[in-house]
């Protein structure tokens, strides 16, 4: 039997770079050695105010975006969040289990909250939605960018803590392992190399969308920042030239240090442009392939959908039994 994967990313703002490099890219190329769960978490997204109408069309977006980046929906299931509704009832399960200073503790919740002039509940227990996403189906392994390192860390102690408590001598819940990729596990702004590509940031320049046309791109691209040398220097990339030489190589995997090295900011900046287009022109084609028929769209997330329920399902089912909730026999 294939060990189980699961990952999903928020359908809010537009796909990055570092959406696809540090996370779809990595299912991609992984799928076809597990049964893989892809998921738009859409209960994670709400964790901050949606526009309604935008966000169902974003979710559709997000769907269509996994498939041009490259999973295979006959090979790995894509699903909605909130269509399986185990992941919002195991969460109030793992909810009761999780001290609130684990949850205190988590980066992003201090850096998201300290945004917010009131910071609401959903934020707090967002890494425990998480855990209930991936326990749900027992996945093994969770491919994600370094950022979510801390959550996935939390996902196991909640996981070893419900064991301990409800497990009766067994583990009821896999505890998950994390797959970072090798290259483009932390791709950061354009604008500002100190601080990760974000959907959430502000600045016009600082992150590639998906769905960039060639010129804004390039753009984009041609305004990093930099630094006040005139040319690369291999031995000592400042942040901003370290991060494009990672989109770079992430973007083609034959590219080298050597390659680029003493090449002017000007002509290094055109060769990391040419790498970054070559990877997102078949995506973009594949993307209007995709939503040129909404039907297709929609047979894929329910198909997704039907395959993974009778998972969640058990899990709810065997969960509430060891808790000593309610199931009918
Ligand atoms: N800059 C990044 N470099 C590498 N990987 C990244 N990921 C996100 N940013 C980078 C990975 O993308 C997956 C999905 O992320 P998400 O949409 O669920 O939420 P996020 O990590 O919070 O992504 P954003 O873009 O920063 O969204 P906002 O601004 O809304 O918070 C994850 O696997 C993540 O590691």
């Amino acid at each position: 039997m294939k060990a189980r994967v699961f990952s999903g990313i928020q359908p809010t703002g537009q796909l990055h770079l570092g959406n696809y490099l540090g996370a779809l890219k990595n299912w991609a190329e992984i799928q076809s050695h597990y049964e893989s769960i892809f998921c738009i978490v859409d209960l994670h997204a709400v964790t901050a105010y949606q526009n309604p109408v935008e966000l169902r069309s974003k979710i559709r977006e997000t769907a269509a975006l996994f498939i041009a980046s490259g999973i295979h929906p006959k090979e790995s299931s894509i699903i909605v969040q909130s269509d399986i509704s185990g992941h919002a009832e195991l969460a109030w399960m793992l909810t009761c289990v999780t001290p609130v200073g684990w949850l205190q503790r988590m980066t992003q919740f201090k850096v998201k909250a300290e945004k917010q002039e009131t910071v609401g509940d959903g934020l707090l227990q967002y890494p425990v939605l998480m855990a209930a996403d991936i326990l749900l189906y027992n996945a093994g392994i969770v491919p994600v960018g370094e950022d979510q390192s801390q959550h996935l860390e939390l996902t196991r102690d909640i996981a070893q803590r419900f064991n301990s408590l409800y497990g009766a001598g067994r583990d009821l819940f896999v505890v998950p392992a994390t797959h970072l990729p090798l290259v483009g596990a932390r791709i950061m702004g354009l604008d500002d190399p100190t601080q990760k590509m974000s959907k959430s940031a502000i600045g016009a320049h600082h992150a590639i969308a998906l769905l960039d046309a060639p010129d804004v791109l390039r753009n984009k691209i041609m305004r990093a920042t930099t630094d006040s040398h005139p040319a690369v220097d291999i031995e000592a990339m400042g942040p901003g030239i370290q991060n494009l030489f990672n989109i770079a190589q992430a973007c083609d995997e034959t590219v080298t240090k050597e390659q680029v090295a003493f090449m002017r900011y000007g002509d290094f900046k055109k060769f990391v442009v040419e790498r970054v287009m070559a990877r997102l022109a078949p995506i973009q084609a594949k993307y209007r392939e995709v939503t040129e028929d909404p039907a297709y769209l929609d047979g894929v997330l329910r198909e997704g959908a039907a395959r993974v329920r009778p998972i969640a399902e058990e899990t709810i089912r065997t969960t509430k039994r060891a808790m000593g909730l309610y199931t009918a026999e």
